[in-house]
């Protein structure tokens, strides 16, 4: 259980990640967490027992911040299964049984995102329409810098009008060289380009932009498969990695978004963001109980702070947390 003396004691002591995201990560999951609170936060008001009614209303809960009826029921299985063994014997116990048990479910999920040893690495960023990825880039060229990287931007969504504009303004804020050709021109060649020049210019990562597509327009797919044959040119192993950028309020339908970019062009990690304008966050743990795909970072805002590693640990205890 998280108390709020606790959460205030890591504020101050932990000096890792979690002190400069914990804070936004704790505000940007509330609106799922109040979803949450009928069932979980219940469960903390006093030492009651377990009943039928306690059990209903915790997953009428989880289903409702789409954690997913599969996921929901494993959850609820192992939890009812202890209550019948009396291992669990009021909801406070429960309530650490449960925190417990997501953790376990989500840690499966942490990878820390590495670009050493490619020079340069190359990362695409894919998505469905308006999910966050030119603000992704925008924000992990800044992590990436700060870690000592030598960070160049492809600007590969020559669809959108304004597309290139905006990763431009991420470049320019961050200092960060961008790639660019006119809108409308090939958004193969100008990945091109960037890989070639990053080559030459001894960059160590390439994080490329692409235009937002619906995971089930197999024309628009089929160009994806085309940017990575292309650059497969420059390096067989590029791209070494390539990121689905997903909107978490986008419920049950990211599921098929990963089947579907993974199926077309090999999906090697996720990226989770606006978790801070929804009360669907749930959906993490469908993710996670389907796939076996990272999730290297979260987004909780617009800024560029809002971006951090994911870890099962904290994301779970500020779900939980009480307000
Ligand atoms: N609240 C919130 N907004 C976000 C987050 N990430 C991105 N946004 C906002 O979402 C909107 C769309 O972001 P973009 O980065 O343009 O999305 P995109 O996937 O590149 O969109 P397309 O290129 O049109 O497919 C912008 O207004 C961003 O500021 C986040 O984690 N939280
Ligand atoms: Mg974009």
């Amino acid at each position: 259980m998280i108390r709020v003396s606790d959460v205030d004691k890591d504020l101050l002591e932990d000096d890792g990640e979690r002190p400069r995201f914990w804070g936004r990560l704790r505000a940007g999951l509330g609106r799922t967490r109040s979803q949450l609170a009928a069932g979980v936060g219940n469960l903390l008001l006093g030492d009651k027992e377990i009943d039928d009614g306690v059990l209903e209303d915790l997953e009428a809960s989880l289903l409702q911040t789409d954690v997913g009826i599969d996921a929901t029921r494993e959850i609820m299985q192992a939890l009812t299964s202890r209550v019948k063994r009396k291992e669990l014997n009021d909801t406070m116990a429960l309530h650490t049984a449960l925190a417990t048990l997501l953790k376990e479910m989500l840690r499966p999920l942490e990878k820390t995102f590495s670009v050493a040893g490619k020079k340069p690495a190359v990362v695409f960023f894919v998505g469905v329409n308006g999910v966050g990825k030119t603000t992704t880039i925008g924000k992990l060229a800044k992590y990436l810098q700060d870690t000592g990287a030598r960070v160049l931007l492809a600007a590969g969504d020559t669809f959108r009008a304004a597309a290139v504009e905006q990763l431009q303004r991420w470049g320019e804020r961050n200092e960060v060289s961008v790639i660019a050709q006119p809108q409308g021109a090939d958004s193969a060649s100008v990945v091109y380009d960037a890989v070639e020049s990053a080559k030459a210019r001894n960059f160590d990562v390439v994080l490329a932009d692409t235009a937002g597509r619906l995971q089930t327009n197999t024309n628009l797919m089929d160009e994806l498969k085309k940017i990575k044959r292309v650059v497969n040119r420059l390096d067989p192993a590029a791209p070494h990695e390539v990121l689905l950028v997903l909107d978490a309020g986008v419920g049950q339908n990211a599921l098929s978004q990963v089947e579907q970019f993974d199926e077309a062009v090999g999906v090697t990690g996720l990226i989770i963001t606006k978790l801070d304008g929804t009360a669907k966050a749930g959906v993490i743990f469908a993710i996670a109980r389907r796939f076996c795909q990272p999730v290297y970072f979260i987004g909780v805002g617009e800024h560029l702070e809002d971006l951090s590693p994911f870890n099962a640990d904290s994301f779970v205890d500020a779900l939980l947390a009480i307000d």
